[in-house]
């Protein structure tokens, strides 16, 4: 089928780990006819959960696309992983849809990571709504699930239909009023609030409605969903349940009626670059443009090589023809265009603007880089995508250099693919750490890797990566004089540090006169700052957050030279340091546990033992409490062994890197001790 980018309709499916998004994506599949059976999680027969792992585990660790054509419209659902531990993966394919659907488990509620992850999906400015799924359940609380719902997202949250027969059915409360009983609510009075809710956003349609008018158009009516929608202002609930199709159909009838296609929804704004400078360029979906895509997955496949999920923003890509990928400067060919259905490739010839696409074999293409198809000075960017910093790590162990090649580049591998995590080289410590979103995540990078390439990967606790910096502002002062056979070494420095921001880095200001210091002689001495702030002043630890201002100085006509500057800049600033309260700083993280609430004194009992401060608990429906709080990273390379000790095995926790703050005096004294920043030569 071709179709026009009206016609498009794209949505994403979020929310925790297990609360039905996958079976339901095989439920819509299934309404939509794509498949004349439904596959089942548990039994690893999903569309969505193809994945030698994910079928192992009944758990989605990728995003998967499905596309398929339904009521005249092009869709495609993407159904993504829920553990806070694979958010990466999640947020960073939100780009390529319109609406995000938050999938909410009857029987659970929503809890804190689940809640941050809807916001970040409103922070891309994407309509959202939200399924409430398995209320087939027994046990449910559908009413005070709403009322959860409303205060901690909102009011805008209001059922657009409603449950009736004891989960049997859903009742639409938008269209028609129908006058029948339900689980919850009487269908007028939902109707009025959510029609009271969309008039605010048209003031036509509000004056005809305060009018009294019984019968608004419905086209009106329609529109202001939309504007609704894109405002955020209406957060629409549906019921369902992906167990036994109940208001599946429905959701789709809804969705390719009243969401925003490509051409409705907010459109997003790339930054061109040229040597005039910097503009916007607000993408408006059009079709006729030049082409403009933005790469939202990259997948590796060692048969199939390098390919990338592209949402066309703007232009038509044809099969066959050349695109530039990012700053490239030699074009690449597209063979071949597909539409994803799961792990199926369906071949297209075009590709239009809004259209979520896979072109194999683009090598050179990395997450986020944009397709395009002009030539030109310009470079487009598209907007970064707010994923969060992986501080979770574990050092490798390599058995032998031939092994160390190929782990190292199978991780190399997945850092492509996934934005949260990373494979560093800790060159002070000669340690290859993978960093992840936590214990879960790198268990599953490695378990794949370990399955590609039939080897055991072991790991260790990583190194804490601790900072040096300085609390106050001081004055250094060195001269450097040497007599070695001959030809002599001199060089004199005054210099004064200051303390910057955290996230400052480093800063190196010249205000020498009168050439006191001769200015080729300037770089060496920043070059002996930078030794020590590379290996650290104290303990052993990169130094940042620090400006260094030279101001004065002597040199020697004969025996100056750049190595006795660099001396003279490295013990200046150490002089400088020493004076400046030099301090050492770890990694605080913000960590949030989900324990049964029984257990909660223990484990905020346990929390304050590691130095960790509790900020906030929620109580959740499923008698479980949210505990927020922050802690020091250290405290929590083993977490998930004493957390399972204390709650029997049903705790669980997520966490963010934060910031970092300074260690305990006592630490501090064992880091620093037998650390000695400058031989003495
Ligand atoms: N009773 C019931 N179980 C469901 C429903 N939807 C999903 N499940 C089950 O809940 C578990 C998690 O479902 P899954 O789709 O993998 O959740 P996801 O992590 O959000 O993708 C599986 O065992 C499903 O069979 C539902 O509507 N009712
Ligand atoms: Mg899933």
């Amino acid at each position: 089928m071709t179709h026009e980018t009206k016609q498009i309709l794209n949505v994403a499916l979020i929310g925790s780990g297990g609360a039905g998004k996958t079976l339901l994506s095989e439920a819509i599949l299934h309404a939509a006819k794509v498949t004349t059976t439904k596959g089942s999680v548990d039994a690893g027969t999903t569309v969505s959960d193809y994945l030698p792992r994910e079928k192992a585990t009944q758990h989605s660790f990728n995003p998967s696309f499905l596309s398929f054509s339904f009521n005249k419209k092009q869709c495609t659902i993407v159904d993504t992983p829920g553990f806070h531990d694979f958010v990466g993966r999640t947020l960073s394919v939100l780009p390529s849809v319109e609406t995000a659907v938050l999938v909410v488990d009857a029987t659970a509620g929503i809890d804190t990571s689940t809640l941050r992850l809807f916001a970040a999906a409103g922070s891309q400015d994407l309509c959202r709504a939200i399924i409430i799924n398995k209320i087939d359940a027994d046990n449910v609380d559908l009413e005070g699930l709403i009322d959860q719902i409303q205060q901690v997202v909102g009011s805008e949250c209001l059922p657009i239909n409603l449950p009736a027969g004891g989960g049997s059915k859903v009742i639409d409360c938008f269209g028609e009023v129908t006058e029948v009983d339900t689980d919850i609510d009487d269908v007028a009075s939902s109707h009025e609030k959510i029609i009271d809710q969309i008039v605010e956003v048209d003031e036509e349609l509000m004056e005809l409605y305060l009018e009294g008018e019984e019968e608004l158009p419905e086209e009106s009516v329609s529109a202001a969903f939309g504007a609704a929608l894109r405002d955020g202002h209406l957060i629409p609930i549906f019921f369902a349940s992906a167990q036994t199709d109940v208001g599946v159909k429905e959701f789709l009838d809804t969705a390719t009626q009243l969401f925003p296609s490509p051409l409705a929804g907010n459109h997003p704004t790339f930054t061109v670059r040229s040597a005039k400078g910097e503009r916007e360029l607000v993408l408006d979906q059009d079709s006729s443009k030049p082409l403009l895509g933005q790469a939202i997955k990259i997948a590796i496949d060692p048969f199939r090589g390098r390919m990338a999920v592209v949402r066309i923003h703007q232009g038509t890509l044809k099969a066959g023809s050349q695109v530039y990928v990012g700053d490239d400067r030699k074009p690449t060919k597209v063979p071949h265009i597909y539409r994803l259905v799961g792990d199926e490739q369906v071949e297209i010839k075009q590709a239009v603007a809004g259209d979520i696409c896979a072109l194999p074999r683009m090598e050179t293409s990395t997450y986020n880089c944009v397709l395009h198809d002009t030539k030109g000075d310009e470079s487009v960017r598209a907007p970064s995508v707010d994923v969060p910093t992986p501080v979770f790590g574990r050092a490798i162990r390599f058995e032998n250099d031939n092994e160390a090649q190929k782990i190292s580049e199978a991780l190399q591998t997945v850092a492509i693919e996934d934005p949260s995590f990373r494979v560093v080289h800790v060159a002070a410590l000669n340690e290859t750490v993978i960093r992840g979103l936590g214990e879960l995540h790198l268990r599953e990078v490695l378990q794949g890797v370990e399955a590609q390439h039939g080897i055991k990967v072991a790991t260790d606790i990583p190194s804490i990566e601790y900072k040096e910096t300085i609390t106050a502002s001081a004055e250094g002062h060195n001269r450097h004089k040497k007599q070695t056979g001959g030809a002599g070494q001199f060089g004199e420095v005054y210099l004064r540090i200051e303390p910057m921001e955290r996230g400052g880095g480093f800063e190196f200001v010249d205000k020498v006169v009168g050439g006191v210091i001769p200015g080729q002689f300037i770089p060496a001495v920043e070059k002996g700052v930078k030794q020590i702030l590379d290996k650290g002043a104290i303990s052993g630890h990169e130094l940042q957050d620090v400006r260094v201002t030279v101001y004065d100085g002597k040199h020697h006509p004969v025996d100056s030279k750049e190595i006795a500057f660099v001396q003279a800049g490295k013990k200046a600033f150490m002089d400088a340091v020493a004076k400046a309260r030099p301090i050492v700083m770890e990694p605080v993280v913000s960590v949030n546990m989900n324990v049964p609430s029984d257990c909660m004194g223990d484990v905020t009992g346990d929390f304050a033992s590691m130095g960790g401060i509790v900020s906030g608990s929620t109580v959740l429906q499923d008698s479980t409490t949210d505990i927020s709080g922050q802690v020091p990273l250290r405290e929590l390379q083993q977490y998930h062994a004493r957390l399972s000790s204390i709650t029997g095995g049903k705790g669980s926790y997520t966490m963010e890197f934060s910031h970092y703050a300074a260690v305990q005096p006592q630490l501090q004294k064992e880091l620093a001790s037998g650390f000695v920043a400058i031989e003495e030569d």
